[in-house]
């Protein structure tokens, strides 16, 4: 191999906190990173895929196989889905997206996934600052969910959202009740904030705000974006976000929304950045 290089040469210091999303299989991790970015990088699957976690953050290029000892390689013609996994520890993909411009995302391998070392997801959800935990409304927090969420570290846990997805599949007003009060009860003290989404109809409710408001994705990416705003990551936070992350603070945060869901007003959506991440004005509007 001629045309790789090693993690360690990839800049370090000032970095945006990195929100892992994470679940079984099939809870809607992957709908959910693409709601998020506006656009769709991801494969969204009904059966098993062997898939890596998958590192998205903001700026331009191909995506990058990052072995395990941290070497970064060309993914050349291999689909996300063709990796090696037993020599992948994560693909890194750069995209534009605006919520990029305030975090990273991780989309997590299902926990259960019997093709995913858990060694591998142990040591890679260290690296993240804020976990959002999707468990499916029609068989939320098994024991496998709450044994690995269990297990994240300590500081994670403390800013974590419990996403309750596919809640569209609840068909009676008693039934979303019941189950929103069990996971309550279940989950007491685990989670900042609970809240249920129907994924596939925010991603489908384009310019229609009612399908939207229906959809709950709402409040739940107000919320995100506040947990964003207040989190404090190391290495004396992000140059490049914090400015963003004030101007959240203060209120004005109109900019992050996906693209794709932009409300009909069309006015609240920020500018795309150009160039090069470091000279994207925070706040602009
Ligand atoms: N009805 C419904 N289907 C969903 C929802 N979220 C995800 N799905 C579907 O569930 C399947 C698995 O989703 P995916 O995002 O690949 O799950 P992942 O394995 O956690 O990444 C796909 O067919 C999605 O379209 C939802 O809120 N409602
Ligand atoms: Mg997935």
């Amino acid at each position: 191999m001629t045309d790789t290089h090693t993690a360690a040469q990839t800049p370090t210091g000032p970095r945006r906190p990195r929100v892992a999303l994470m679940g079984e299989f099939s809870a809607g991790k992957s709908t959910l990173t693409n709601l998020l970015l506006g656009a769709d990088p991801l494969p969204v699957k009904t059966t098993a895929t062997r898939m890596p976690p998958v590192w998205i953050a903001h700026g331009h290029g191909d995506p990058l196989r990052e072995d395990p000892d941290g070497g970064l390689h060309p993914m050349g013609a291999a689909g996300l889905e063709d990796v090696a996994l037993d020599d992948t520890r994560l693909i890194r993909m750069r995209m534009q997206s605006d919520i990029l411009s305030l975090c990273d995302l991780v989309d997590m391998p299902g926990i259960s996934d019997p093709n995913m070392d858990g060694q591998i997801w142990h040591e890679l959800i260290e690296e993240a600052d804020l976990v959002i935990w999707c468990t499916h409304a029609t068989q939320a927090w098994r024991q496998s969910e709450a044994a690995a969420f269990d297990s994240l570290p300590k500081t994670l846990k403390a800013n974590a959202i419990l996403l309750v997805t596919r809640f569209d599949k609840l068909r009676s007003d008693r039934d979303r009740a019941r189950v929103l009060a069990r996971l309550r009860a279940e989950t007491k003290g685990l989670f900042r904030e609970i809240f249920p989404v129907a994924l596939l109809d925010a991603l489908a409710a384009g310019e229609d705000r009612a399908k939207w408001d229906a959809s709950g994705a709402e409040p739940f990416i107000k919320a995100l974006i506040d947990m964003l705003a207040t989190l404090r990551v190391d290495a004396d936070d992000d140059a490049t976000a914090q400015p963003m992350l004030a101007a959240a603070e203060a209120g004005d945060t109109p900019f992050v929304r996906p693209a794709r869901v932009a409300p009909p007003t069309g006015g609240l959506r920020r500018a795309r950045p150009t160039e090069d991440e470091t000279q994207s004005v925070p706040g602009h509007v």
